[in-house]
């Protein structure tokens, strides 16, 4: 029987949710390797691990559910950072220091931007999680890295965002240093209202504005 990938993204959506651990990188890999791209995979794999947010938040789920979800979601993670080319060029066109901040210990939106970034000729200094201001603005003054990429999943994340700005700009740092926010807690308010310069909540589109950004600086200079 010929595989039909639109019945492939189905099932692999019925597996997540269902949170049959055993089939989905199978499935993940089936579906790359019948021409589905990695972007569709990691955007179908957010869509359900999304879902599982909001049973959690309605009292449908408990913490068991999500930490199930984040672990489907690494072997989801795997099958894409396999399929994702690494890149050619040894010069690196950027430098990227990139972490989740203070009391915030996921790790998934982060670890897959990282990895994008990486494969797009980056030099990117993952940092983990639970990293406290000082540790981000130490790294960017050790590395001389122009891009910040933080990610932020718990609203408490915004006290630590708002101290790391503070910090470079009491370092002279801030002007310096572009400061790109993704994951679920942010919004496009918070560049505004935590003097940032942009959100996503999506790791190409973050790409993407990092990229432009690294060409209009060679452009004027
Ligand atoms: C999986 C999960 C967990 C796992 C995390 C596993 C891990 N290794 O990361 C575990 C079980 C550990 C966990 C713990 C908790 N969680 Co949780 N978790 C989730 C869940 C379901 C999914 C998060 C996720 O990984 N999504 C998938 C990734 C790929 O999406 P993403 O992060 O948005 O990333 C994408 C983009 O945003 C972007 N991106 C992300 N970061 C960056 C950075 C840069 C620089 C760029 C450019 C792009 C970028 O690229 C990614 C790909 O496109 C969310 C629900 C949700 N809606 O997000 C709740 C959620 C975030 N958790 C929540 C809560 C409450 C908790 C706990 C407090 C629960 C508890 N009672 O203990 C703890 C917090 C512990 C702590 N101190 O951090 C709440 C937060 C509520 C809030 N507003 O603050 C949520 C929203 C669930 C809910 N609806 O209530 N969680």
């Amino acid at each position: 029987m010929v595989y039909d990938v639109s019945d492939g993204l189905t099932r692999f959506t019925k597996d997540f949710l269902a949170f049959n651990m055993d089939s989905i990188e199978e499935g993940a890999e089936r579906l790359i390797r019948s021409g589905l791209d990695t972007k569709e995979l990691l955007s179908a794999a957010q869509k359900c691990i999304e879902d599982v947010g909001r049973k959690f938040e309605n009292g449908e789920y408990y913490l068991p559910e999500l930490v199930v979800s984040g672990e489907i979601f690494i072997k989801v993670s795997n099958v894409i950072k396999r399929h994702t080319n690494p890149a050619n060029e040894t010069k690196k066109i950027g430098t990227i220091v990139l972490g989740t901040p203070q009391g915030d210990i996921h790790c998934l939106g982060k670890d897959i931007f990282g990895v994008l970034a990486e494969a797009n000729g980056f030099l990117v200094h993952n940092m983990g999680v639970d990293v406290p201001p000082s540790k981000f603005v130490e790294k960017l003054e050790e590395t001389g890295a122009s891009v910040l990429g933080l990610s932020a999943l718990l609203t408490t994340t915004y006290d630590p965002i708002r101290e790391i700005v503070l910090q470079l700009e009491s370092k002279g740092l801030r002007q310096k240093t572009f400061i790109i926010v993704g994951g679920a807690a942010t919004t496009k308010g918070m560049v505004n209202k935590l003097g940032i310069n942009a959100q996503t909540w999506d790791a190409y589109e973050g790409l993407r504005i990092i990229q432009s950004l690294i060409r209009d600086t060679e452009d004027a200079s």
